[in-house]
């Protein structure tokens, strides 16, 4: 019989603590929207053979969704167990386009010009989401909604929130807290925190 404990330790990564709350953060404001259906939007460009596609936000909504459960792990420490996340998958997303074959990486952007990088081999995994619901319920305004990124094997960093578009690019480029001393990929298990990990 296997104890809790040593269950955890699968699957906490080293260095993480815990968490049954969720914390707040980021930089900058939480966006308000005064009429969402109008005011956002999901637009996709850079390598795509088409140049440039947009998405209003019930063209958005109305993509397939699923459900996966997954953890969450903050660099600043936190881990978040069993988060259930209703959204589209980020295949979904990209299924829309035709993305250039020289394309090697995204940058994501999200409301107030905020960014984040993944390769192209982190974005495109099956377990990716534009989440839409965490355990049921609509994102809150702090926590991204209506729409934010979950990629759950990388520090929850990568996992934008207020997303707005995907920007595909012939080579990694480094995103808003990756400029700033944080590592370019951000792999919790390696503990791949910052610039010099
Ligand atoms: N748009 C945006 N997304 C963001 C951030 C941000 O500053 N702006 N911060 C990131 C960081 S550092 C973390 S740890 C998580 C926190 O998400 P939470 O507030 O829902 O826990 O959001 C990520 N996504
Ligand atoms: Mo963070």
């Amino acid at each position: 019989m296997k104890r809790q404990h040593e269950d955890l330790a699968g699957r906490v990564p080293p260095h993480q603590n815990v968490v049954t709350g969720w914390p707040v953060l980021h930089y900058g404001e939480v966006p308000v929207y005064r009429d969402v259906r109008k005011e956002w939007n999901f637009r996709i460009f850079g390598l795509i053979e088409e140049g440039e596609k947009v998405l209003s936000y019930d063209e958005f909504m109305a993509l397939p969704r699923v459900v996966r459960t997954n953890d969450i792990h903050c660099v600043t420490g936190w881990s978040k167990l069993d988060n259930t996340w209703e959204g589209v998958p980020v295949t979904e997303v990209v299924k829309l386009v035709t993305v250039k074959p020289e394309a090697k990486a995204v940058m994501i952007h999200a409301e107030h010009g905020w960014t984040t990088n993944l390769l192209l081999d982190d974005f495109l995994r099956e377990d990716n989401l534009f989440a839409i619901k965490h355990n049921g319920q609509d994102l809150t305004p702090e926590h991204g909604w209506p729409v934010r990124l979950v990629v759950p094997h990388l520090y929850f960093w990568k996992s934008a929130k207020w997303v707005r578009g995907i920007e595909f690019l012939p080579e990694d480029k480094p995103g808003f807290w990756e400029r700033n001393g944080y590592h370019m990929r951000g792999d919790p298990w390696r503990e791949q925190r910052y610039a010099w990990d």
